[in-house]
């Protein structure tokens, strides 16, 4: 196959970054933007490509044609749900700077938990000065990360850097130097060990609500931190929000940092808006850098249309 098919474009980003990062890429290619008022009512009849975030589900309808489907993020699940989804090769979004965003937001919100900043910032707005005494080291506690694939292992790499304990759990056993790991039929003997829990999982069928009050109770207590801490930049469909919330208040939980919530943005009026010890991020932990995303389907479509093995195909039978 050698000629340049049409590709869609339908990311729901700001819009800014998609224009600038439009500019020069996908050469010699057709390049329709679904968000470009141009295109509205436009005959997709010709595409054979398309890049998507959270897609209108019409496009299938009205791209009968299309041949290769590219997540706009690491994460499918937004693409899996969709109605008349096509039995088509789902392309996901894997980039070593979004890698790298996410291991930062992770080793921050470690750290900051393990060094009392919750604390720190109550005090200063009330102009407290007082030390905490009792500071645990990184190597007292064990931070257990959920999900050891292409962001997982990057993490775990980094806390260890840190000079934190750290575990990690997956489907299928990893061996990783240094890190004990754990595969998904022990779990609780992970979670047994977990200080810091980290959710770094996909949204599927198995993952939804799998953050609840009885996985929170299998958490280490009176560990280093005294009690265990939450994070979570997976996704917001793997966490019973109402469980993180009565944890936190029972104190089964000492603190969370969220980065992803069941709905998106977050009502305001949920409660963990005004908890001292809960860090909210709005889905912002490791963002798609637009133009490195077209960058990386231009090398997927190149591979295709010489007849190459793509790369980063999603399993639809796992959902991930
Ligand atoms: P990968 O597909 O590389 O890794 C997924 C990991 O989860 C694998 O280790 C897999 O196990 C494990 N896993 C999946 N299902 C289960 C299960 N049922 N039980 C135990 N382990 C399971 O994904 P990435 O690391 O690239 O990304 C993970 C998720 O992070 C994305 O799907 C997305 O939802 C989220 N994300 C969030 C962002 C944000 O800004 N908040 C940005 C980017 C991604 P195994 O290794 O055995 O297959
Ligand atoms: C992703 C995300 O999946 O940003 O890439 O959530």
């Amino acid at each position: 196959m050698t000629d340049k098919r049409p590709v869609v474009i339908d990311l729901k980003f700001a819009r800014e970054a998609v224009s600038e990062a439009l500019k020069g890429a996908f050469p010699g290619r057709e390049v329709i933007d679904l968000a470009d008022s141009a295109h509205a009512g436009r005959d997709l009849s010709e595409a054979a490509y398309a890049v998507v975030w959270k897609p209108d589900p019409s496009l299938f309808s009205r791209a009968p044609g299309l041949k290769l489907l590219f997540s706009g993020g690491a994460g499918v699940d937004h693409l899996l749900s969709l109605p008349g989804l096509p039995d088509l090769p789902i392309i996901r979004f894997v980039d070593r700077s979004l890698t790298d965003r996410m291991s930062e937001w992770v080793v921050l919100n470690c750290l900051y938990h393990l060094r009392n900043m919750p604390l720190y910032q109550r005090q200063q707005r009330e102009k407290i000065w007082h030390e905490v005494i009792r500071q645990p080291e990184a190597c007292d506690v064990t931070v257990g990360v959920m999900g050891l694939g292409v962001l997982g292992l990057d993490a775990v790499r980094k806390l260890k850097v840190m000079g934190f304990d750290v575990v990690g759990w997956s489907r299928r056993l990893k061996k990783i130097d240094g890190i004990e790991t754990f595969d998904e039929d022990h779990i609780d003997d992970f979670l047994a060990r977990t200080d810091i829990l980290v959710g770094l999982l996909p949204l599927t069928a198995e993952t939804r609500g799998l953050y609840d009050s009885s996985l929170f109770a299998k958490l280490r207590q009176k560990g280093a931190l005294g009690r265990p801490v939450f994070l979570n930049a997976g996704r917001g469909g793997s966490q019973v929000e109402a469980d993180v919330i009565a944890a936190l208040e029972k104190g089964v939980l000492g603190g969370a940092s969220l980065d992803v919530f069941e709905k998106e943005p977050l009502l305001p009026e949920s409660p963990l808006w005004n908890m001292d010890n809960v860090v909210i991020t709005p889905h912002a932990a490791a963002a798609s850098d637009v133009s490195v995303l077209f960058s990386h389907v231009e090398a997927q479509l190149t591979r295709y249309e010489r007849g190459e093995e793509l790369q980063h195909v999603v399993d639809r039978w796992s959902g991930y």
